[in-house]
């Protein structure tokens, strides 16, 4: 036979065996390409209810069916090191450590300008409601308890003292973005629809960091941790999520308004056009965060569970809110999986 026919019968047989493999590949398997980075969970496409009925708190009402594109989540909450490289990377400065200008607040004296944030501090039994917090000068995210605290060995615990444009220029930078309230309350119920906790109906101390004991007054610390714990000390959710539920609160993009009858559309809602908190009347540019934190407790707000929401000030980060971004495919794959 001549070496072209030789060739020729080869790629034959190349071919061959390539529609064989073709053929014996189940076709779900053979297209299933997870398009998310290492750091980041693949969110399936779906509907949920989002929001509660069950809760007795009026801003989860009423539960909502959401449906939600598929989407690309950080595994684990942003942290110290990341945090870092950002600040290394672009010379940014966090809103905790500029002084408020004086041009704006023109009658605070000197010392009232300073740059700090808002740190919490365990009470004394008869404390006045909220007096647990308190204005601390120097506090931010390199020195969470002020000028003499630092996050030498706190390399992999998530980053706090976080304002929402904080959170939004390490977004811009990461080639990422803040999730909306839906994305992230239903990654956290890692498929359980309905379910109470981001794990089941039950609540246990051992699923997430929380606070056990009686807040503001003492914490048993049952669970290991008294404050914020390095992310990954607690076992992941369905999807793969750590710390979805408690360690630290959780930004998104969302404005706060109480309940969710407000939503205009049920697919890939990004909240009301305004926020508004019966809770601070006076307060304007509201974000909703989620999860809770290692100061939630079941005797006190119990908002560790994935329907639950605050809303937060743009203005001031604080010893127990960080966040986690999302990255959103593209358009056209989304369109198709809804
Ligand atoms: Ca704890
Ligand atoms: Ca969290």
């Amino acid at each position: 036979m001549s070496k072209s026919g030789k060739t020729f019968l080869r790629l034959l047989l190349i071919t061959g065996v390539a529609i064989v493999l073709l053929l014996i590949i189940p076709p779900a398997f053979a297209v299933t390409v997870n398009p998310c980075p290492q750091e980041m969970a693949m969110i399936p496409a779906g509907t949920f209810t989002m929001g509660s009925d069950n809760s007795g708190l009026i801003e989860e009402l009423s539960g909502q069916e959401v449906t939600v594109s598929s989407f690309c989540i950080d595994k684990y909450e942003v942290t110290n090191t990341q945090f870092a490289a950002f600040v290394k990377a672009t010379g940014y400065v966090t809103l905790a450590e500029r002084a408020l200008p004086k041009e704006q607040f023109p009658d605070l004296p000197d010392e009232q300008r300073l740059p700090g944030s808002v740190v919490f501090e365990m009470a004394k039994p008869g404390a006045k409601l909220l007096s647990w917090w308190h204005w601390q000068t120097g506090a931010n995210w390199q020195h969470p308890f002020g000028p003499e605290s630092a996050i030498a060995g706190q390399e992999n615990y998530p980053v706090v003292h976080i304002a929402y444009e904080d959170a939004a220029a390490y977004a811009q930078w990461a080639g990422k973005s803040l999730p909306t309230e839906a994305q992230w309350e239903y990654a956290a119920r890692g498929g359980l629809d309905g379910a109470t906790y981001a794990w089941g109906d039950q609540y246990s101390e051992k699923k997430a960091n929380t606070w056990q004991g009686i807040f503001p007054f003492f914490n048993t610390k049952n669970d290991g941790y008294v404050g914020v714990a390095p992310v990954g000390s607690f076992p992941p959710n369905g999807y793969g999520l750590y710390d979805i539920t408690g360690n630290v609160w959780e930004l998104t993009s969302d404005w706060f308004r109480p309940g969710h009858n407000h939503k205009t559309h049920s697919v890939n809602p990004t909240g009301p056009e305004q926020s508004y908190d019966p809770n601070k009347p006076t307060e304007s540019a509201l974000h909703t965060i989620k999860g809770g934190s290692y100061l939630c407790a079941i005797n006190y707000c119990s908002r560790f569970r994935p329907a639950a929401r605050e809303s937060q000030a743009p203005d001031t980060g604080t010893t127990h809110i960080g966040f986690r971004l999302v990255k959103n495919l593209t358009t056209e794959r989304m369109k198709n999986e809804v």
